[in-house]
């Protein structure tokens, strides 16, 4: 039985509200159920550098989960486990390492890294390590050996229904908990897996870089889970993190049902041609309204063919128009996601993007609808779309350290650092002000106190008028 310290780390921003960890929570519940003795660290909620310098000594392995936007405290923590005791192996795993794993590896303070699923690597690395075994068929392994980054190939992925559920008395659930407004009331949220993976291969999409086929829970699975958060923590609404959660019909169906008798309301994600193509009829949105579903987020891209097409999306702007349309008909709550700066984009294509946003604003009216950016694209190592940012004069950092030298106020690799980005401070403009408006109480507030500090941060600001329409004709009319 090794011992095993679960981090993770803080991201560039700090949350307004604590997620939960979902990847240490499902990866501390796997080790626990083969025997091991877990601790999990979230820097959310927690101060993780004196609980990690508490627990250093006592620890087998270091685990830290890494996203980009964690990487600068990734590196301070996995400094501080071996200034304590060097001889204390440090693990990284999460989307980061797995997209660069011989960069990660190759810094002084990481023995190891695991690319992609971690809960069979780990634990067999702990096992490993524990009894001193090869390390050499270990699915996903990247590790040093004289030097040298050795990288094992990659494990067949788990079936979700050989996955135990999270073993929540891991983490104070109660932290997590936060109210959604659904409608007109504030349910009280926790966020759940259905899935992992997804079967599409947008250019831009992480799934696409690590080959993340769509694996589902089966309905039964769901609706026990949902059914004990329930009745253990009170929770009334399931906000589904998975990106493909919508993919078989029958299966989404099913489960819904039984989240409307227990009176769950729930929140997920869907492709917008699964509505405008009628996989799913209007007659089956309204079902799913009827049986809890509350908000729908669609990753809508661009209002731009061209943009489309350039990320293999598979979609037409008119197919987003279309879904909000239905999402008017039946009364859901849409929450659409844009990218903009796209290699090659030009005024026409973001214009396109910003008009799309407007007839959205137009179709749903103020409050009933929410966007989520526009964000602008971070091209990450491993994708289609990365090789063409490479052509077009993309720099992007040599080693692991030089990562926490591009982040900026709203993530990693800045506008200002991406060379066919001809206007960066506008697309920080968009991106800085929908990030706020995102916040429900600085929307509220947005004229008093957001708008003067958009202003302030970036020399311009979406002056007079409180809906997002409006705001997004203003901060483009200034270019
Ligand atoms: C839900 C989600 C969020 C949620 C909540 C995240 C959470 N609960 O932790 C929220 C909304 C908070 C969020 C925020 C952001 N997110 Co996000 N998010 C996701 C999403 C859709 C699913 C993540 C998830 O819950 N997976 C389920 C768990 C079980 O899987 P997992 O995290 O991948 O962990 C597994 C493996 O990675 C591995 N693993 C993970 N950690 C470790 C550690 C060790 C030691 C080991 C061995 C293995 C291991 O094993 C785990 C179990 O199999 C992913 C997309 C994706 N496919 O990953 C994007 C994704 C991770 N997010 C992304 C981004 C960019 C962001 C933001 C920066 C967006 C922004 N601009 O604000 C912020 C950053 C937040 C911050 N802290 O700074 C990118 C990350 C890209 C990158 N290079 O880092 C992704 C990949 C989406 C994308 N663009 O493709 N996100
Ligand atoms: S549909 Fe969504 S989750 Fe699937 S590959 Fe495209 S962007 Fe990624």
């Amino acid at each position: 039985m090794a011992k095993i310290t679960l981090v993770l780390p803080e991201g560039l921003h700090p949350a307004t509200q604590p997620f939960m960890p979902l990847s240490i929570l499902y990866l501390g519940s796997w080790l626990k159920k083969k025997g091991h003795k877990v601790r999990l660290i979230d820097s959310q909620t927690q101060d993780a550098e004196s609980l990690l310098k508490k627990h250093v000594h006592s620890s087998d392995l270091v685990g830290f989960s890494v996203m980009t936007a964690h990487v600068p405290h990734a590196i301070k923590l996995s400094d501080m486990t071996k200034d304590i005791d060097s001889d204390v192996p440090v693990l990284w795993g999460g989307i980061h390492p797995s997209i660069l794993p011989e960069q990660t590896v190759a810094d002084k303070s990481v023995d190891y890294c695991i690319v992609g699923e971690g809960e069979q690597a780990i634990e067999k690395l702990a096992t490993a390590l524990e009894k001193g075994k090869q390390i050499n068929k270990i699915g996903g392994l990247v590790y040093k050996k004289k030097g040298k980054a050795m990288k094992n190939p990659a494990a067949k992925y788990l079936e979700m229904d050989s996955l135990s559920p999270p073993d929540w008395s891991l983490v104070d659930v109660q932290k997590y908990i936060y109210k959604q407004r659904i409608r007109d009331e504030y349910r009280k949220t926790l966020q759940l897996h259905s899935g992992r993976g997804c079967n599409y291969r947008c250019a831009f999409c992480i799934n696409t870089i690590i080959a993340n086929r769509w694996r589902p829970l089966g309905a039964e699975k769901i609706i026990r889970e949902a059914e004990m958060l329930k009745d253990r923590f009170g929770i009334e609404n399931i906000d589904f993190s998975d990106e493909n959660l919508f993919a078989d019909k029958k299966r989404v169906m099913k489960f819904s049902e039984a989240l409307g008798r227990l009176d769950l309301k729930w929140i997920a994600s869907c492709r917008v041609d699964y509505l405008s193509r009628g996989y799913y009829l209007t007659s089956d949105i309204r079902q799913l309204v009827k049986n809890g579903l509350g908000i729908i987020g669609f990753g809508m891209e661009s209002g731009s063919q061209r943009m489309l097409d350039l990320v293999c999306k598979g979609t037409k702007p008119e197919e987003n128009i279309r879904a909000v349309e239905i999402c008017k008909e039946v009364g859901l709550f849409p929450s659409c996601s844009f990218i903009i700066g796209l290699p090659g984009e030009t005024r026409e294509d973001l214009f396109a993007t910003i008009s799309m946003i407007n007839k959205i604003s137009d179709i749903m009216g103020a409050g009933n609808y929410t966007l989520s950016g526009p964000q602008v694209y971070r091209p990450y190592p491993g994708s289609l779309l990365y090789n063409k940012a490479v052509e077009m004069g993309l720099k992007v950092p040599a080693t692991l350290r030089e990562w926490t030298d591009v982040s900026d106020e709203t993530g990693f690799l800045s506008p200002r650092q991406i060379p066919w980005i001809k206007s960066p401070e506008l697309l920080l403009a968009i991106e800085y002000y929908s990030m706020h408006m995102e916040i429900p109480w600085i929307s509220k507030v947005q004229e008093k106190l957001c708008f003067p500090l958009c202003k302030k941060k970036l020399e311009t600001f979406p002056c007079i008028g409180n809906s997002e329409r409006i705001s997004m004709y203003r901060i483009a009319e200034q270019f």
